[in-house]
């Protein structure tokens, strides 16, 4: 007899679904939408149902591996579990406990995943990474500006008489939003989307805006420009509410509307238009993360909040600069989790730069390096020198489902458990602010064990197996605390599934910000020169490096696949992947390309190649390669992309990628 239970969805994502799951048998059949869900609504995309193929593969792993003369074997729990904690045991004496590296990602929005840093932190503290590959230069922008990365909650769309879309591929990435917008939209608000890409999103709104990649923080100078000619700006909300806002007054008149618009190609009349929009009031800004991963991203994603700013649509319900939701994750007790105090050493690598930082490593060197919830091979940048540093350190751990492209370079595999073979919550601070609950629903198959289980295991024979003495209710228990007094606990999540967590509905309402100003800061106060806002382009552009420019004439995106979360489900489609290569229309004129032609896309980090497939109103010189396909494939498209930092030193330049392609013969 099949059964329907609630449960989540895991997966690194704006929407974080509630599932019905049914089971039969001890083995997930199918996934659908919680139809109770209530922002989610019984709605839930083809990721979400993949889990299911996830779950259930023959390609799982499903014993630990060790790698011996260059293959694997299989080997026993506890041979894998002694080996490594010896060598954790040496590492710590010899050495000191700093050349282990821990390089983790976003693979999983489960709370017990931070686990793994409890783990470190008691065993002395090791190399961890900071910044990150996804929206970190956007986070740390709107921290410079607010003090903080909050987002209006997701039914405040409904007091918004317009909505702009900024660079986030919402039919594709974030579909509850896009089911939002429609109704809106129903609702008379107008949607207007700003990307080099026509995507699904554009197609439904009232004005489709098409940029040069990397060159919106420019179009929002530009508007703001627009604005203050106009006398459109909010002066009472400047005023009282804001500091540096001379600063950028003067930094606006050291260029023209004509030459923004040379540089962002996007037309003068274009900026009025807009200055006008964000004049009429409510008007809503929905950045994506797409627009940030580039060299100059954080000073972009700071002049479009500046823009909200000026048009005082900030703490108004239907406004904001919505970019994350942090205030989500906050609500939980993390330092309780992480044990962060009990680290006695310490040193970070920035996650972009970490393949070179191994490398380089002295005092001491990495000897060791953990995986968990990342595949570094496909998704970290510049893939030659990952390859290098993933291959060149005595012992790499690597602990996932199945066998990746980082797996494959692995000393040790550990196989472990699917969302549903364990219990846990599971939250995203990118778009609403409800936390899920999801039960553990069928047996692992084989000997997958949860990463929890793992950690335990290594702590235990590392000698501070106390700190791990809890069960996972109790883990979970704990990061609930300061949720008590809102009345959402575990008990109760376990029957309703689903809970509000406290947040502020319209961040910013009071104009108290959490800066040093306590105001809305156009200059950082604290950040000296660096605080300034500027009219920065990105590194690989004509503006920056006419030289690179000559010799790389086309702008690469690598955006978010459609049927994947990054690399998690290529390997499990029924067809096999085909890398395609998306071009705008002008590249196949110049190149004389049709569809299907297969090419070589190369620059001095490396080539893939792949199938043409011509976008009828992509910007010109722009192409897109979707991210996260496995070198089986054809992959990595990182094999192209840089590991520079962004402007604050905290995000990834993925985007900023000058390219060259050409027709090759197929082999
Ligand atoms: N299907 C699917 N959904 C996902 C994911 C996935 O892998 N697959 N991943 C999840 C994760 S981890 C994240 S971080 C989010 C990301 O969600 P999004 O931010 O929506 O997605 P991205 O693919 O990062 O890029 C978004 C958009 O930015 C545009 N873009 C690129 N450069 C520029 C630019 O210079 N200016 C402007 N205006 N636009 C630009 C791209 O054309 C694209 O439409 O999606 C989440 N949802
Ligand atoms: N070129 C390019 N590169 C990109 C991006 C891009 O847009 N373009 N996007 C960037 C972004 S936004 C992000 S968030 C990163 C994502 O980068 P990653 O998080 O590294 O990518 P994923 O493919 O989602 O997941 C990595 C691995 O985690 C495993 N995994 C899943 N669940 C678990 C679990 O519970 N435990 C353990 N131990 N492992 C698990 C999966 O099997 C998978 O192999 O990629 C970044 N890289
Ligand atoms: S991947 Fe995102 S949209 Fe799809 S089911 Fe999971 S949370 Fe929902
Ligand atoms: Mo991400």
């Amino acid at each position: 007899m099949s059964q329907v239970r609630k449960a989540a969805c895991p997966l690194n994502c704006w929407d974080s679904c509630g599932f019905n799951v049914t089971i039969d048998q001890d083995r997930v059949v199918k996934i659908e939408g919680d139809p109770e869900h209530p922002i989610t609504q019984g709605k839930i995309c083809g990721r979400g149902r993949m889990l299911e193929t996830r779950t259930n593969s023959s390609k799982r792993l499903l014993h630990p591996l060790k790698k011996v003369n260059g293959t694997f074997v299989q080997i026993s729990w506890e041979q894998a579990l002694d080996e490594i904690a010896a060598k954790l045991i040496d590492i710590k004496e010899s050495y000191g406990t700093t050349a282990v590296l821990h390089s983790h990602d976003y693979a999983n929005n489960g709370i017990l995943k931070n686990v793994d840093q409890r783990f470190f932190n008691c065993y002395g503290g090791v190399t961890e990474l900071y910044g990150s590959l996804c929206w970190g230069a956007g986070i740390e922008a709107q921290k410079w500006d607010f003090g903080n990365a909050w987002s209006h909650e997701p039914n405040d769309i409904f007091n918004s008489k317009n909505i702009i879309i900024w660079g986030r591929n919402v039919a594709r990435t974030n579909m509850h939003f896009y089911e939002k917008l429609l109704e809106a939209k129903k609702q008379g608000a107008k949607i207007i989307v700003i990307d080099p890409l026509y995507n699904a999103t554009a197609k439904i709104a009232d004005e489709y805006i098409t940029i040069r990649p990397g060159m919106d923080g420019l179009l929002a100078a530009g508007i703001i420009k627009e604005m203050l000619r106009l006398g459109a700006e909010d002066r009472y909300f400047i005023e009282q509410f804001t500091h540096g806002f001379a600063d950028l007054v003067q930094l606006l008149d050291g260029v023209s509307l004509e030459q923004i618009s040379e540089m962002t190609e996007v037309s003068c009349g274009v900026m009025t238009t807009l200055a006008n929009v964000y004049a009429d009031k409510p008007t809503a800004t929905f950045m994506g993360l797409g627009m940030q991963r580039y060299q100059n991203g954080g000073n972009t994603i700071r002049l479009i909040d500046a823009l909200v700013a000026v048009s005082g649509n900030i703490g108004i319900a239907g406004g904001g600069a919505n970019y994350a939701n942090l205030q989500v994750g906050q609500s939980f007790a993390f330092a309780e989790l992480t044990l962060t105090h009990r680290r006695k050493q310490h040193r970070q690598f920035s996650i972009m730069k970490q393949a070179e930082e191994v490398l380089k490593a002295t005092n001491p060197e990495i000897k060791m390096m953990f995986v968990t919830c990342g595949n570094p091979l496909t998704q970290v940048p510049d893939t030659h020198v990952v390859e290098q540093a993933f291959s060149s350190v005595p012992t790499l751990v690597v602990v996932d489902q199945y066998l990746t492209d980082t797996a494959m370079l692995a000393d040790y595999v550990l196989p472990t458990t699917t969302a549903f073979e364990e219990e846990d919550l599971y939250y995203s601070s990118m778009y609403h602010h409800y936390v899920n609950y999801g039960p553990k629903l069928v047996a692992a198959p084989g000997e997958a064990r949860p990463d929890l289980w793992i950690w335990t295991q290594l702590a235990e024979r590392l000698g501070f197996g106390e700190d791990f003495a809890f069960s996972r209710e109790e883990f979970l228990e704990m990061t609930l605390n300061p949720l008590k007094e809102n009345g959402i606990t575990l008990e109760k999540l376990k029957k309703e599934h689903t809970m509000e967590l406290p947040v502020k509905k319209v961040p910013w309402h009071d104009r108290k910000f959490q800066t040093p100003s306590g105001k809305f800061e156009f200059t950082a106060q604290q950040k000296g020169q660096q605080g300034l806002l500027t009219l920065a382009v990105p590194d690989e552009s004509k503006w920056k490096n006419p030289k690179l420019a000559e010799k790389y004439p086309y702008s690469l995106l690598t955006i978010h696949p459609l049927r994947s979360n990054h690399s998690q489900n290529y390997h499990l489609w029924a067809r096999e992947p085909k890398m395609k290569v998306e071009i705008a229309a002008n590249i196949a004129e110049e190149r004389g390309l049709q569809n299907g032609d297969f090419v070589k896309i190369w620059n001095d980090r490396g080539e893939v190649k792949g199938f043409i497939e011509i976008l009828a109103k992509a910007h010109p010189n722009t192409l897109n390669i979707d991210e996260g396909i496995w070198r089986e494939f054809s992959g990595p498209v990182n094999k192209l992309t840089s590991s520079r930092e962004t402007d604050n030193g905290l995000g990834s330049t993925l985007y900023d990628c000058l390219v060259d392609l050409e027709k090759v013969s197929y082999q």
